[in-house]
């Protein structure tokens, strides 16, 4: 029996692409700081000069699909990890926002073999969304443990096989 698990410190083969919506960016900019500060306090170069990550911005978390698919198909990241906030008060819309983006990740995980972290945040306010973008915990920080965590089981696996 062999038991596999990733690593949290496992971070100087990583390449780590972080596609973030500018849609409620209150938020996502408070969620990617929460994400720099996980990955660079695990030993990630996140300096503007970093080889190890890009932070790519689009519109909305509607188009956190169609970038997470390019990127992934590039081959040149390890690991993704997609940033949004979806809030139920802003538009009608809101359920088919959520829906593309959820359905979309979750097919260019399955369809790449490329990890991709779910990190769209989905509340009915605005101030549930800051709750867990920093003023209660950042949730950020948790898909970057994420995502360093997936990165090392997928080579642990790799190596292995
Ligand atoms: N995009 C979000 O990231 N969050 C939202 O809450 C949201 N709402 O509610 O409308 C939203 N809409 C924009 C959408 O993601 C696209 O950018 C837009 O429809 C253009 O394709």
């Amino acid at each position: 029996m062999a038991t596999i698990e990733g690593r949290f410190t496992d971070t100087t083969h990583l390449r780590i692409g972080v596609v973030v919506a500018r849609f409620n960016d209150l938020v996502t900019t408070k969620l990617l700081n929460g994400c720099l500060d996980c990955l660079s306090r695990h030993g990630l170069d996140t300096s503007e000069s970093s080889k190890q990550l890009d932070v790519i911005w689009v519109p909305g978390s509607f188009e956190l699909p169609i970038v997470a698919q390019k990127l992934a198909k590039s081959r040149s990241y390890q690991v993704l990890i997609t940033l949004g906030a979806v809030i139920r008060g802003d538009t009608p819309h809101f359920d088919v926002v959520i829906s593309e983006a959820s359905k979309g990740i979750a097919a260019v995980s399955r369809d790449t073999a490329v990890p991709v972290i779910f990190g769209v945040l989905t509340t009915d306010t605005m101030q549930q969304a800051l709750e867990r973008a920093g003023i209660k915990s950042n949730l950020g920080w948790t898909y970057a443990l994420q995502a360093l965590e997936m990165g090392s089981l997928m080579k642990a696996l790799n190596t292995k096989n």
